[in-house]
């Protein structure tokens, strides 16, 4: 046993003062134990054992449904480390702020000690943690997503370090919720808030937000990405990584089931939401994915959209916030089957309160559940990425795909990314913002820094990845999704692919290279001529507006933007200008 941990433990216990300790050792009796506790205190409600074996339902606190940006901050020495795009506080204050609320909180409570690892446990990418937490939810959660338990232990003890992380649901007043980042020191302190992002502290917290403050240190990259591989009917995989943000669709990619029209193509999962990716010594860039579950957004899965997520969450699932059928079948808005008696809240269900499951519901899973979970998932040195792919949630502007000229260039697509908001974190929903590289809420120092690190990255690398843009969501001008998207978005990924290889034709734009409408394949697709022109549209007019907008949202990081970044945008200015 770890004596750095057993001290950090016992300091914890020291303010918080619970009634008693449990270490978690990751057993299979373990998670079960939980479970059961969990039902006996009405804190879990067991879903059909015929339809859903192993499958549990969790209402979370109704003011408790996600990620509270707002309430998020990266606390450093200096202010200008962590940067216009994250909240800071300084590093004392927020120890003393949180200390006030963590103290006597545990009372009455069990304190669970719950060791990680993050990656698979023998690769030298990984890194471990340890929660501190008074949620069996979250105990039972960091058991599907990391691997926790003996094993992870025994990793602290040989690698002599690791993340601190304390956590308390403390009263669940919004008022006193916050979910603190300490980079300097590999520590996290989250209080207030039982949900995903804010309290499984592995995930977002810990894999992005300290993973990317120390990947810039130590020369890699933590990313809010997808891993995938796509395997073609002569065996041949490449392996992308697409940063997507918030519930736009990387758990959908990194899953897809080819359409009929792609026979033998095989489609592999190796994450679907954060990517380490590593220089290997042959100058390509290789990456892992450092959690073993998944935590997605359940509305709109069916076999239809989603058909592996689909059969992955019939069994041994927790599903948070969805609804419940009368025979205690979870139900959410998209299931073509079923209606719901209960909403999300465990109310009679009355459309007039809004859907029946809360638009950020969850599925909590194990990875190795998939049917696409690739065998390549826990190789210690992870996998070759051919391409890097940014992404978002346009109505407007951003075509179906476009290519970077070059690393650098992509940098800049990526630096420029812009979404429409969703319900992944609390407050508005469909407003465009900057999210560049998907990672507005998840980098843990200043985006400058980070576009610079990106920057350096590529040029260390002989063979980097080709950098591309999708955009899935394009609107008609009645509102309807002009690309039918999810397994058809594969045509997308094959032109990228043998774009990668140099097999596929691209025209040259003011924004990058783009498929001529017969480069892609639309055969025995239901769209028309018309739709492909627009998808695939560059107007220059509006791109000026756009990259004007990049330049404003540049000009907040001041003397530390990259010369190379502005000078990437000047020239694309200098593109659409001339177009
Ligand atoms: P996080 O877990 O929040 O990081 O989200 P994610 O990026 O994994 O998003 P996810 O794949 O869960 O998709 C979120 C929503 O987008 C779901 O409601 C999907 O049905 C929808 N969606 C995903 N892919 C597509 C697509 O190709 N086209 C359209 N129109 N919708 C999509
Ligand atoms: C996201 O919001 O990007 C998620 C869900 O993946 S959460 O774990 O809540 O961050
Ligand atoms: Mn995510």
């Amino acid at each position: 046993m770890s004596r750095e941990v057993a001290g950090w433990v016992a300091e914890a216990a020291r303010l918080t003062r619970p009634d008693r300790i449990v270490w978690c050792d990751g057993s299979n009796a373990e998670f079960q134990r939980l479970e059961r506790q969990m039902l006996a205190a009405r804190e879990l409600i067991a879903l059909n054992p015929a339809s859903h074996p192993g499958c549990f339902l969790y209402r979370s606190d109704p003011a408790d449904v996600a990620r509270v940006e707002h309430l998020t901050y990266v606390c450093t020495h200096n202010r200008d480390d962590a940067g216009p795009n994250n909240h800071w506080m300084a590093p004392a204050q927020a120890h003393r702020q949180m200390d006030d609320l963590f103290r006597d909180c545990m009372r009455g409570r069990t304190l669970y000690v719950v060791p990680y690892c993050m990656g698979p446990i023998d690769s030298p990418y990984s890194r471990c943690g340890v929660e501190i937490t008074d949620s069996a939810y979250v105990v039972l959660n960091m058991h599907l997503m990391t691997r926790t338990g003996r094993a992870a232990l025994a990793r602290i003890n040989r690698d002599g370090a690791f993340v601190k992380g304390l956590h308390s649901t403390g009263d669940m007043n919004p008022e006193r919720r916050f979910i603190m980042h300490f980079p300097e020191e590999a520590s996290i302190k989250s209080f207030g808030s039982g949900y995903g992002g804010n309290a499984l502290l592995g995930k977002k917290c810990h894999a992005l937000r300290i993973a990317s403050w120390q990947a810039r240190s130590e020369g890699w990259l933590a990313e809010h990405m997808l891993i995938v591989g796509i395997e073609n009917p002569q065996g041949e995989t490449h392996y992308i990584a697409c940063a997507f943000p918030s519930a736009c669709g990387k758990t959908n990619l990194s899953m897809l089931i080819p359409p009929a029209s792609y026979p033998g193509w095989k489609v592999w999962t190796i994450g679907d939401d954060i990517a380490w990716l590593h220089p290997g010594k042959d100058g390509r860039l290789y990456a892992i994915n450092p959690e073993s579950g998944y935590f997605g957004v359940v509305p709109g899965t069916n076999a239809k959209t989603n058909r592996n997520a689909y059969e992955t969450i019939r069994r041994d699932t927790i599903f948070t916030n969805v609804a419940l059928t009368a025979d205690q079948q979870p139900w959410w808005e998209g299931l073509t089957e079923g209606k719901p008696l209960l909403d999300w809240q465990g109310r009679a269900y009355d459309p007039a309160n809004g859907p029946a499951a809360h638009p950020n519901s969850r599925f909590t899973v194990a990875a190795a559940q998939n049917p696409s979970y690739s065998c390549a998932a826990d190789a210690p040195g992870g996998v070759p990425i051919s391409a890097i792919v940014f992404g978002g949630r346009r109505r407007t502007l951003a075509p179906l795909v476009y290519q970077a000229r070059d690393w650098p260039h992509g940098v800049l697509l990526g630096a420029g990314v812009a979404s429409e908001t969703t319900a992944a974190a609390t407050g508005a929903v469909g407003v465009v913002r900057r999210d560049p590289m998907a990672m507005k809420p998840f980098a843990g120092y200043n985006f400058a820094d980070y576009w610079n690190h990106w920057i350096r990255v590529g040029e260390g690398l002989a063979a980097p990845p080709k950098v591309f843009h999708v955009n899935w969501f394009r609107q008609s001008s009645t509102g309807s999704f002009l690309w039918p998207g999810f397994g058809e978005n594969l045509r997308v990924l094959r032109w990228i692919i043998d774009r990668c290889k140099g097999a596929a034709q691209a025209r040259e734009t003011p924004i990058g290279y783009l498929p001529a409408a017969t480069d892609l394949d639309t055969a025995g697709l239901q769209i028309s001529q018309a739709a492909v022109e627009e998808l695939l549209r560059v107007d220059p007019v509006l791109w000026r507006t756009e990259f004007t907008a990049i330049g404003a949202y540049f000009d907040e990081f001041r003397e530390r933007l990259p010369a190379a970044l502005r000078g990437e945008l000047t020239q694309a200015l200098r593109r659409v200008a001339a177009a």
